[in-house]
């Protein structure tokens, strides 16, 4: 039998969750497991990057529901070997969340993706699945006394549910000070300034990160981490700026992204999608001069 190679068995995993090989990738983690790698390295060199290339394959029409779902297949036959270890690997719990779909919305992939990671950061995380009512989450906050309330949602639909929930969880008296942080596609920061969340996530590694801000817990982020996270507010500003009304407005946006676009280049975030971020903005203000 070939000698266990990190590097190779977690490309070979990546390559099986783009490919949606729910029959291989049990396999790949198992043997990641048996050769002594941690969860948390799994998720993040394996799992994470793999679901990523599939969401932007997906943005650029690549990819379709279809390919995503038994992308999602693959990835979660391999998450469900990890996820015992991540509840074992974090010693002591740094906070408590809640964690829900808002009301309405059945997606729960990229939630689950957050949980999971929550719980391997060191949180116990209550989930409250999919289609949860603004009082489930206050009902569970108050129960638990969470320090943080977590909703997704991937629908225009169901994004108006946050507002709901953080307004009933101010209005409860909690307590204790619970924040509420959101993510999902369609959320942007400017959304969550808008509806008054104490925090919004990008991605998974980004909600990590801001729950352990808002506990007061210490925030380590690699050069990867970091590269990706900028790069994921500039399409964040960009994506928010084309969808204004007046011209003005739009360049106005557009140049703040490119500004931040070109702040991460200076720190090193040289990724694929920066350039091409870069590209879209340059046809966007061409459009608009
Ligand atoms: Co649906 N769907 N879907 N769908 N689906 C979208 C969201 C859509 C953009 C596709 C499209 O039309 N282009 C579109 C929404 C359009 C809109 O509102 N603007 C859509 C639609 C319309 C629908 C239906 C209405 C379709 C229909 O029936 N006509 C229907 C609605 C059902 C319902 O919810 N009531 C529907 C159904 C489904 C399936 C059941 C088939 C399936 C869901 C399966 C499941 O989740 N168990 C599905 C899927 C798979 C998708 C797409 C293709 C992929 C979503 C996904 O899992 N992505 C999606 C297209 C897209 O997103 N571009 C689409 C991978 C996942 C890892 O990413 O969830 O974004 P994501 O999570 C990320 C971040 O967003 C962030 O971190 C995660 C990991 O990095 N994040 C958070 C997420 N939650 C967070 C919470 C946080 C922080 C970060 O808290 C702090």
């Amino acid at each position: 039998m070939a000698a266990f190679e990190l590097d190779s068995t977690l490309a070979e995993l990546h390559e099986a969750i783009i490919k949606g090989d729910a029959k291989s990738s049990p396999g790949l983690v198992q043997s990641c497991i048996d050769n002594d790698t941690s969860a948390q390295v799994v998720v993040t060199r394996g799992l994470i990057p793999a679901m990523d290339i599939v969401g932007d394959r997906f943005r650029r029409n690549e990819y379709y529901v279809p390919e995503v779902l038994i992308a999602a297949r693959a990835m979660k036959a391999g998450l469900d070997l990890l996820r015992p270890l991540l509840a074992e690997e974090s010693v002591e719990s740094i906070g408590k969340v809640v964690i829900g779909t808002a009301k309405g919305d059945l997606h729960d992939i990229g939630k689950n993706l957050v949980g999971m990671m929550l719980e391997g950061a060191g949180f116990d995380v209550i989930d409250l699945g999919t289609d949860c009512s603004v009082e489930e989450y206050v009902t569970k906050a108050r129960e638990t006394e969470a320090d943080i309330v977590a909703i997704s949602a991937l629908l225009t639909t169901t994004m108006v549910q946050m507002k709901r929930v953080v307004d009933a969880i101010e209005e409860a008296g909690l307590p204790i000070e619970t924040k509420v942080i959101i993510g999902g596609a369609p959320v942007t920061q400017q959304y969550a300034d808008e509806v008054g969340a104490d925090g919004y996530a990008p991605d998974a590694a980004s909600g990590v990160a801001l729950a352990k801000r808002m506990v007061g817990a210490a925030v380590e982020e690699s050069a990867e981490e970091a590269a990706r996270r900028m790069v994921l507010e500039v399409r964040d500003l960009y994506e928010s700026a084309v969808r204004l009304e007046g011209a003005d407005d739009i360049r106005k946006g557009v140049l703040e992204a490119r500004e931040l676009a070109e702040d991460a280049r200076d720190k090193g975030a040289d990724l694929e999608e920066l350039q091409s971020l870069l590209d879209a903005i340059d046809r966007e203000l061409a459009r608009h001069n």
